[in-house]
């Protein structure tokens, strides 16, 4: 495969041929484009809005996915409803394409659930805040995946693919995860959201090469596509699940893309990050750019993008009233899904816990 920056829409919207993706989207059709669109903007709405909630105190923290919205929607729709994704923290727009529930993904962050969606429903792993460690779940199931292939005679019919970001490539697990999938011939696809910071530290202090090319290092395929082409991510990530699918193993794809928000709302990027470089990324908007793709090739109209609007709004609506009004879990609910079973440490330390509340006087008492 090339090693090439893969791009099939520039920021104005115009259609670049290129020979070996384009057949990966030779099916897309004008609805399909439309659908991918809503994705987009259905993302962008939910960000906008647990951001505030955010703001108005409703959740404890919210990771923004700003910018990094076709990446995730083009990897998500390249993915079967066999394969299985294992996501970060941030993977709000691959989670709608999933089926989960945008509520789904606020009751973490409102500190009411430990996980939030049944992982098996909706083949997309709970959200992981340590850095990098879902890619060595994601092989290990990629690994099973293969195993029960073999033993069953038949094809390997799906493929795994794990989420990380930049910054996640310095950590060990994501490297170990490299040499395990590389070494076992694992279907998975390592997919780099490269925004350019983790946290306040830019990619040049992570990396002395463009990340893409640390693959060959492990012995598998690396490109870098356009992180904001909803297009070009959509074929290159189905190129290379379809690899996976095929026995080719592993490969890494970077999505080269700007976080245009912070990091987390606990952050606060204007002490570290240019100004003019936000300026500069607000004009390869991957809205934006479908939206100019869709007008030019005359596939919608003003009513598509009001209707859309108007969807978007009551989604809003509906998270908002429903964030605020999701059950508070009882104190001792922390311990209940620490094991599948008893664990006598867990049972004294819930005890301990429980005794310890004993202790206050109920509520209004002097
Ligand atoms: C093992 C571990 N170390 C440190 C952290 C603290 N931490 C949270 S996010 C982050 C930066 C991650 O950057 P990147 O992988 O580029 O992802 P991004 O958030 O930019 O999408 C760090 C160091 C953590 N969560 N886990």
């Amino acid at each position: 495969m090339t090693s090439e920056f893969i791009q099939l829409l520039t920021p104005e919207g115009e259609r670049v041929p290129d020979e070996t993706y384009d057949p990966w989207i030779a099916d897309v059709t004008d609805e399909h484009l439309r659908g991918l669109y809503r994705d987009l903007l259905l993302t962008r709405r939910v960000d906008v809005e647990a951001t505030a909630l955010q703001r108005q105190g409703e959740l404890g923290l919210w990771a923004s996915c700003l910018g990094q919205e076709a990446a995730q929607v083009g990897s998500g729709r390249a993915l079967l409803a066999d394969d299985f994704a294992f996501p970060t923290y941030r993977e709000h727009g691959v989670a709608i394409t999933r089926g989960v529930d945008p509520m789904s993904l606020l009751g973490l962050f409102r500190g009411v659930s430990n996980g939030g969606w049944d992982p098996h429903e909706h083949n997309f792993a709970l959200y992981t805040i340590v850095i990098g460690n879902q890619c060595l779940h994601a092989v290990g199931y990629a690994m099973g995946v293969q195993m029960e292939a073999s033993r069953s005679g038949g094809e390997r019919s799906s493929a795994v693919i794990a989420y990380f970001g930049d910054g996640a490539s310095s950590q060990g697990d994501v490297n170990e995860a490299f040499v395990f999938a590389g070494s076992f011939n694992a279907p998975v696809v390592f997919f780099c959201q490269n925004n350019q910071w983790a946290i306040s530290e830019p990619i040049e202090r992570q990396s002395r090469i463009p990340l893409y090319r640390r693959a060959s290092g492990f012995g598998f395929p690396g490109v870098r596509v356009d992180g904001n082409d909803v297009l070009a991510v959509l074929a290159v990530t189905r190129a290379h699940l379809a690899a996976a699918r095929e026995g080719q193993g592993p490969s890494l794809i970077e999505a080269f893309t700007y976080r245009m928000g912070a990091h987390t709302t606990s952050d606060d990027p204007t002490r570290y990050r240019l100004a003019s470089d936000l300026e500069v990324w607000k004009l390869k908007d991957p809205l934006e750019r479908l939206r100019s793709y869709l007008w030019r090739r005359q596939l919608v109209d003003q009513s598509f993008f009001e209707a859309l609007d108007a969807e978007a709004e009551a989604l809003a609506v509906r998270l908002r009233e429903g964030c605020r009004s999701m059950p508070e879990p009882p104190p001792e609910a922390m311990f209940t899904h620490v094991y599948a079973g008893p664990h006598p440490l867990v049972t004294e330390e819930r005890a301990a816990y429980a005794a310890y509340l004993e202790g206050f006087l109920p509520e209004g008492a002097v």
